[in-house]
Parts: C-alpha cells; sequence; structure tokens
C-alpha cells in the first residue's frame, strides 16, 4: 500500500473518535503525494510520516475550580506538544465546552505547519480546557485560570512550551495565567505566554494582528488575480478577536464588511460596517453578548439561526470556529458568485467544501497560512521580551505585514512546482522545513 494512505489508516484505527484530527490529517497529507514520491525511501525508513501524526507529548490534567457558591467543578485541561524540531512549542489554549483530546490533536497538529510557515522559530502545541467562560463570573474565571496554570506550569516555560489566547481565551485570562506562572516560579520569565497586556510585556499589534494578517494575505491572493481589495463585499463569520482585527483593517482598506456572527445567527450591513460597529465588536466579545445586540443598538437586520453564507459577497471569510462552512454553504457561495474565500479560523471549511471550491475554480487561502500573523507576532513578542525591548507599532506591524507576504509566496512557489492547490502548497511548504529539521536531528 502507498505510504500515505498506510500511515492515514493506521492513525485512523488507533484514534477511532478523533474525526477533527483525521480531517486535518488527510489534508495535509494528501498534499504530500509528490513530495513524498520524491523521497519515499529515505522518508519510510526514518518513520517520518509516522513521527509526524503523533504529538510529541500529550498531557492531560485534572482542573478543579470553585463557583460563587462555594461549589467545586472539575474540567479536564490539556497542552499538546505535537512538534518540537523548530523550536519551542507554540500555540494558544482554548476554552470551550466542545474541547476534547482529539481537538487539542488536531489545532497542534495545524498549528506546527503553520508555525514553520512563518520562517520564526516556533515548534506546533495546543491546549485548553472543557470550560466553559460564558455565563462565568470575573471571579469564576480567574480561579480556574488560577487552577489551570498550578498544574501547567511544570510543562511550560519560555524555552519550552509557549502558551497564548484562542477562542474563549483573551487579555483578561492570559493576564490571570501569567500572574499564577510568576508566583510559582518566583522569576520574570514573561516570554512564557504571549498575548499579554502591553504593561508586562506584551506586544503592540497582538491583538489585531491575527485580523491584520488575514487581510495582509488576502491582498496577496487578490493581487495575484489582478484585483483589489478596495470595494470588495465580503462576508465575515464570528464576532471575536479574529473577526474584529480582521473586519477592522479590510474596512480601513475599502472593503465592505457585511456581516458579523455567533452560534445565535448573523446580521446583515448592506452598506458595510462603520467605525462604531467596529468598535462595539469589543464590547460584544468582552462581555459575551450575543450579536442580536447590533440590530437593538444600530438597527442591522439580525438573521436567527442562520450563517452568513447564504449571501451574496465577492468574498467568503470565516472567522469563528471548525468546520462551520460545508458543501452547502460553499454551494450556495458559487452560485452567487464568489470570488475567493480567506479562512480565518483554524479549519473552517469541510473537506467536501473545499473540494467542491476547488472544482469550482474558486481559490482558497488555507489557514495555516492566511491566519499564521496570530502566531507571528506571538513569536515576535518572544523576542521582545527576551531582549527587553519593545517595537514601536509601526516596527511590528511592517514586520506583520513582510511575514504574510512571504508566507503567500512560499506557498505561491510550491503550488506551482508542484501543480497543486494554493492550500496544497501551503502545506509542501510548512511540511519540508519541519522533515527537514526531523531528520536532521535523528530519530526523535
Ligand atoms: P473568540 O472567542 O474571540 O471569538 C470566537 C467567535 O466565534 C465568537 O463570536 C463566538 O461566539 C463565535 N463562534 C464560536 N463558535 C461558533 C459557532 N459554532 N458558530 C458561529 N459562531 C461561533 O475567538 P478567536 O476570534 O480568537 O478565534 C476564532 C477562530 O480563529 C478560532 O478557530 C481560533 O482557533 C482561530 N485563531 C485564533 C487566533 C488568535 O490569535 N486568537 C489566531 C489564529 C486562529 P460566542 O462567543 O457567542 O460563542
Ligand atoms: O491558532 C492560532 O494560531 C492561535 N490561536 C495563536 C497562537 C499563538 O501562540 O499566538
Amino acid at each position: 500500500m502507498n505510504y500515505i494512505d498506510e500511515v492515514y489508516e493506521n492513525l485512523v484505527r488507533k484514534y477511532p473518535e478523533e474525526k477533527e484530527f483525521h480531517q486535518t490529517a488527510k489534508e495535509v497529507l494528501d498534499s504530500l503525494y509528490k513530495v513524498i514520491a520524491e523521497n519515499e525511501e529515505l522518508y519510510r525508513k526514518n518513520a517520518l510520516l509516522e513521527r509526524l501524526v503523533e504529538p510529541e507529548r500529550s498531557i492531560v490534567f485534572r482542573t478543579p475550580w470553585e463557583d460563587d457558591k462555594g461549589q467545586i467543578h472539575v474540567n479536564t485541561g490539556y497542552r499538546v506538544q505535537f512538534n518540537g524540531a523548530i523550536g519551542p512549542y507554540k500555540g494558544g489554549l482554548r476554552f470551550h465546552p466542545s474541547v476534547r483530546l482529539g481537538t487539542m490533536k488536531f489545532l497542534a497538529f495545524e498549528q506546527t505547519f503553520k508555525n514553520s510557515l512563518t520562517g520564526l522559530p516556533i515548534g506546533g502545541g495546543k491546549g485548553g480546557s472543557d470550560f466553559d467562560p460564558i455565563g462565568k463570573s470575573d471571579n469564576e474565571i480567574k480561579r480556574f485560570c488560577v487552577s489551570f496554570m498550578t498544574e501547567l506550569y511544570r510543562h511550560i516555560g519560555p524555552d519550552r512550551d509557549v502558551p497564548a489566547g484562542d477562542l474563549g481565551v483573551s487579555g483578561k485570562e492570559i493576564g490571570y495565567l501569567f500572574g499564577q506562572y510568576r508566583r510559582i516560579r518566583g522569576s520574570y520569565e514573561n516570554g512564557v505566554i504571549t498575548g499579554k497586556d502591553l504593561s508586562f510585556g506584551g506586544s503592540k499589534i497582538r491583538p489585531e494582528a491575527t485580523g491584520f494578517g488575514i487581510t495582509y494575505f488576502l491582498q496577496e491572493m487578490l493581487r495575484d488575480k489582478g484585483e483589489e481589495l478596495n470595494g470588495k463585499k465580503i462576508a465575515i463569520s464570528g464576532c471575536g478577536n479574529v473577526a474584529w482585527g480582521a473586519a477592522q483593517k479590510m474596512t480601513e482598506l475599502g472593503a465592505k464588511i457585511v456581516t458579523l456572527s455567533d452560534p445565535s445567527g448573523y446580521i446583515y450591513a448592506p452598506e458595510g460596517l462603520r467605525e462604531e460597529h467596529i468598535r462595539y465588536m469589543l464590547q460584544v466579545r468582552s462581555a459575551n453578548l450575543p450579536v442580536g445586540n447590533f440590530s437593538e443598538k444600530f438597527g442591522l437586520e439580525f438573521v436567527p439561526g442562520k450563517r452568513p453564507w447564504e449571501r451574496t459577497v465577492d468574498i467568503a471569510v470565516p472567522c469563528a470556529t471548525q468546520n462551520e462552512l460545508d458543501r452547502r454553504d460553499a454551494e450556495n457561495l458559487v452560485k452567487n458568485g464568489v470570488l475567493m474565500i480567506c479562512e480565518g479560523s483554524n479549519m473552517p471549511c469541510t473537506l467536501e467544501a473545499t473540494e467542491y471550491f476547488d472544482s469550482r475554480g474558486v481559490t482558497l487561502g488555507p489557514s495555516k497560512a492566511a491566519n499564521a500573523g496570530g502566531v507571528a507576532v506571538s513569536a515576535l513578542e518572544m523576542s521582545q521580551d527576551s531582549i527587553r525591548y519593545s517595537w514601536t507599532e509601526k516596527e511590528v506591524d511592517e514586520k506583520l505585514h513582510g511575514i504574510m507576504k512571504n508566507i503567500f509566496k512560499q506557498s505561491k512557489e510550491m503550488s506551482e512546482k508542484y501543480s497543486v492547490t494554493l492550500a496544497q502548497g501551503a502545506n509542501i511548504a510548512g511540511f519540508l522545513k519541519v522533515a527537514d529539521a526531523m531528520l536532521k536531528q535523528g530519530n526523535y
């Protein structure tokens, strides 16, 4: 049997429950056929692919915490240290009730290739918990973060593993987590976590970085097709950190953002979001308000229980969560003339949706490449913490812009070299660097 198919079948047999991990593994492995064929004997002999799909380490721990009434609850904490060949494990923490080990493995696997694409020395990791921050008081969130870090601290460090935020984890939680780490360690190692406030070693532009990076990547995709962002009608999903950064930069560059969403439905702004709407997104995110509030406050149309993909737009930019755009959504978008898709959230398109876009010639900017700006600025935050210095907004933004352009360039070059899609080109570029480092370091 073909080496790639063999590795994939074994992993499905070994971990039958981990559907999201199967999905990302299949997507990546399927893009490597031509690359593996060039050197199959070497890769097989070194069990390179078997090692690539098995995390170096998965840590699972009990996280008890006390609610405001004195009742104790128990959640499960995770940290998957997937691949440390090119640098310390790096990746966010997700607090969401859907989190399981398989979710963490899928995200940490994706992170390995994404981090490699940034060109910066960071390995792949991800962590989190099935804790649901929605409906919790500030004190409950704080007690949860303290408990989570009281176990996590022994597995992380500025040269070892560096967490950050993700879905459900933003600056506030990062502050509580770092405070507890510092207390336990008794030394000021602020490079241990990124996404910090500016007052204790955070980087300028980190909150905006993922969304700005998506915009810069989209600009490259458009330029490549002889198009420009100015005047484009764009559907964004989600209403959190990533959606906010993307809406802000795309609007500044002349695009019209016509939708935002959450699990309850979406809002429609036919003339495009205005500055006051984008500012209000921050309040919605921090107070966990439903997007329907845009309707009460600004009179925008709210469509309950539906996704934004039913609208006629030039570009779709999913920024909420995994598998939020399926084959039916893809058919709708194509029927309505969508030009391209730029993925903001991790793995937003199902495999069937991606295949459909490919079959209809719709270019897809893959999340591993398009949303790498967040982790890239996290790595720049680590650099600033190491040299005990802080770069200006302009300096960080310019570095981010250069990194995103370079990610597009690498992905495009690989897609041309191997006659594959842009998404597959990104996987190949990310893979080659990690594989090279793994082979040169022996058999770990
Ligand atoms: P946030 O928690 O800030 O925001 C997530 C948003 O998506 C919220 O508005 C949330 O609504 C909404 N949402 C969640 N689940 C669904 C769903 N099933 N259907 C519709 N809307 C949903 O997270 P981020 O913005 O940080 O992350 C969004 C995505 O981007 C994730 O996939 C994350 O992994 C990825 N990402 C994040 C980076 C970062 O730096 N933060 C970097 C790169 C990728 P509600 O709050 O009501 O649930
Ligand atoms: O998915 C991601 O790239 C993130 N959540 C950001 C990770 C990071 O370490 O900044």
